[in-house]
């Protein structure tokens, strides 16, 4: 009793000091503030600097109120052709930082590249040189115009669309600054799945407002256009591409969206990909469509991204889809068409090998889609740090053949942008990693910690290595819970958040089911893209075609993605394939019980709101898991009717009762059930 309460008291104690510490280092938490540091109180940072403009003034300013640094800022223009247009140099000097650029944005962005030092703890003893490796780094908002975001886990759309142009959020400014604070350039506001709404005269303006706002951070605005939209908007009897009337119809509105919006970037296409209209319902090609709308935005210098997300079943394998039908088209695209390409050949899922369009058009621009938000990573309830992932695909698809990368944004209305407080970080990890995609996760995650949890205060070094633990493991986490050894598409219908691994709804389409990516039977499960299956693995450049093709060669972690293989196969562990399943399952629990207690050794030193919100979610997480792993387990059992080994824990629901657990198939936001709420 005496020692327990004496540990309370030591504990209360370190609450104490460490809640000083936040109020010295911070407002109340909110989560708003994300990784950007405090203003600085009493005087302000010496800051020198004669450039003109907007931009260079937001820099001087940023410095002014959040630089400690002691040395005084100098920021000059340089000319240096290395720069580029945003690069720029840090010279370390005797009581004097100073911050040179070709122009402002790179001055801007210095700015924010010490700030971040700054919030890192990490000295300046050397010259900093730094170059994006891509010009074009974008957010891809799903928004729509009516306020919800399709896959949005963080609240309402930020644009508030009915109150603009005329009443402006304080919001705007800030979510421009955050983005360039970290590299992001553009922004693509609306939904993929697009109203061509946003494209009338009556929306272009409120569009300009934001754009107006964006400018000064260089964030240029581009827009999801709806291909029908000469059709919608302005009821023209057709909207096929080689029609001239279209093409003057997509000129004019260029010349007036330029009109309003001088540095406008351009357009979003998802074309012919799951119902949206596109150029092949006039039996025309996707080049055919993306070249007329580019060559309306030519003359402003303006882009087309053209997604690549197609899946007509030309081929009994969705994986495959995409690549028959945009491979073919290499080299006949005009050179202001970007093709746009998920990471891996299906859909976001926690693991996929990457897709096989990369490299195969080298005669086609192509830029990278990476999912922010968490739709199929446990939405808002789940830490899932996805650097691991990124850094993953970048060692397979070489930054240099790549133009641009995008990332669908988790951002929302919430006080905290992001929903889960951790989510922050994926949203600070895309833009870092689409500046430099040579940074490692760590590196990562040792900058957005400190900046974001537990800055300014006295956290001890193995508490703060805990959390570095507890995000740099939580992907694989996931992966381990819900989709292990290349598994994949095993979510229930339509919300993509619980295990349904024998969802079959009625009409569904075959290549929406769980089983149509398992295939468990009583022989084995994996869906075989080998040779001798769907050959997938043959739209692969070697040395990846044969290390796929053979299952023993491929890797365990991609293993049920390439190969259906026998429940006793024998795994390079030495393991049966059932037992290896079940230890995945395992681990992916006994993660997240060590990712709680890494959360729960930090408490003293995390402001308390923070603390307890990430503890919720982390509560949730580990319910979830358990939930995955009964699950997968118990309905993969049946078919390999092999025992669970030794080592791994009983499921603690019955097959019968999860599924009776109803999902529901909308708008799913988080799982209530209080079946599996009363079984912890
Ligand atoms: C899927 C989403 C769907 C998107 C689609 C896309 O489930 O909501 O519209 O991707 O990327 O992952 O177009």
């Amino acid at each position: 009793m005496a020692v327990q309460a004496m540990n309370k008291s030591i504990s209360t104690f370190m609450i104490i000091v460490a809640g000083m510490l936040f109020s010295m280092s911070a407002m109340a938490y909110d989560g708003s503030g994300l990784w950007l540091p405090a203003a600085r109180q009493g005087d302000k940072a010496t800051v020198i600097s004669d450039v003109k403009g907007r931009k260079a003034a937001i820099a001087v300013q940023e410095l002014r109120d959040l630089w400690r640094g002691g040395e005084s800022v100098t920021l000059r223009i340089k000319r240096d052709k290395s720069l580029g247009a945003e690069g720029y140099r840090i010279i370390p000097g005797d009581g004097n930082v100073t911050v040179t650029a070709n122009n402002a944005t790179g001055l801007l962005y210095g700015a924010y590249h010490l700030l971040r030092m700054q919030s890192a703890g990490v000295g300046l003893d050397s010259v900093v040189t730094e170059v994006p490796a891509f010009d074009l780094r974008v957010l891809n908002h799903w928004d729509n115009l009516d306020g919800t975001i399709e896959r949005g886990y963080a609240g309402e759309s930020l644009w508030k669309w009915e109150e603009l142009p005329g009443k402006i959020s304080p919001r705007y400014k800030d979510y421009a600054r955050a983005n360039a604070s970290i590299g992001i350039n553009g922004v693509v506001l609306n939904n993929v799945n697009a109203s061509s709404r946003i494209l009338s005269r009556e929306y272009l303006e409120k569009v300009k407002v934001l754009a107006d706002i964006f400018r000064p951070y260089g964030i240029k605005v581009y827009l999801s256009a709806n291909f029908a939209a000469p059709m919608q908007l302005d009821s023209l009897p057709t909207a096929d591409p080689l029609d001239k009337n279209v093409a003057r119809w997509w000129k004019e509105k260029c010349n007036e969206i330029y009109r309003l919006i001088p540095d406008f970037g351009g357009f979003l296409v998802k074309a012919n990909s799951e119902g949206q209209p596109g150029p092949c319902d006039f039996g025309r090609t996707h080049a055919e469509g993306a070249n007329m709308m580019a060559r309306a935005l030519r003359p402003h210098g303006g882009k087309v991204m053209w997604r690549a997300f197609v899946y007509s079943p030309a081929d009994a394998d969705r994986a495959k889809q995409a690549y028959i039908e945009f491979q073919p088209l290499d080299g006949k695209f005009d050179d202001n068409v970007i093709v746009q390409i998920k990471n891996g050949p299906v859909d976001f899922q926690p693991r996929e090998p990457f897709s096989p369009l990369f490299g195969a058009m080298p005669a086609t621009p192509q830029m990278a889609e990476f999912q922010v938000t968490q739709e199929y990573l446990g939405h808002a309830n789940h830490i899932a740090f996805l650097a691991p992932m990124w850094e993953e695909f970048f060692g397979f698809v070489k930054p240099e053949s790549l133009g641009a990368v995008a990332g669908v944004a988790n951002i929302g209305d919430d006080d905290n942008w992001t929903g889960h407080p951790m989510a922050q970080a994926n949203w600070y990890a895309f833009g870092r990693l689409a500046w430099d995609p040579s940074l490692t996760s760590r590196e990562i995650v040792k900058e957005w910690l400190p900046a974001t949890v537990y800055g300014g205060t006295a956290m001890p070094d193995d508490v703060k290595s805990g959390l570095e633990e507890m995000m740099l493991c939580s992907r694989e986490a996931v992966v381990d819970y819900m989709m292990p050894l290349g598994l994949h598409h095993l979510f229930a219908f339509g919300h993509h958040y619980g295990p349904e691994p024998w969802c079959n709804p009625e009409g569904a389409r075959p290549d929406w089911l769980p089983s149509y990516y398992h295939r468990a039977d009583s022989a084995g499960i994996g869906f075989d893209r080998s040779p001798s299956g769907s050959n997938a693995t043959a739209q692969y450049p070697e040395p990846y075609r044969s290390l796929y093709a053979s299952a023993s060669t491929c890797p365990d972690e991609l293993l049920l993605w390439f190969h259906h293989l026998p429940w006793n196969y024998k795994m390079r562990s030495g393991a049966t394939l059932w037992d290896e399943l079940c230890r995945s399952y395992e681990r992916g629990c006994i993660t997240v019980s060590d990712m709680q207690k890494a959360w729960t050794a930090a408490k003293p030193y995390i402001d308390p709101q923070l603390y307890t919100d990430v503890e919720t979610r982390l509560a949730t997480q580990a319910r979830d898991a358990q939930w995955w792993k009964d699950a997968c387990l118990l309905y993969f059992g049946e078919f390999s009717g092999m025992p669970l080994p030794a080592d791994v824990t009983a499921p603690v629901h019955t097959l019968e009762q999860l599924r009776a657990v109803d999902l529901g198939i909308t708008n799913f936001e988080s799982p209530s059930t209080s079946l599996l709420n009363s079984k912890r």
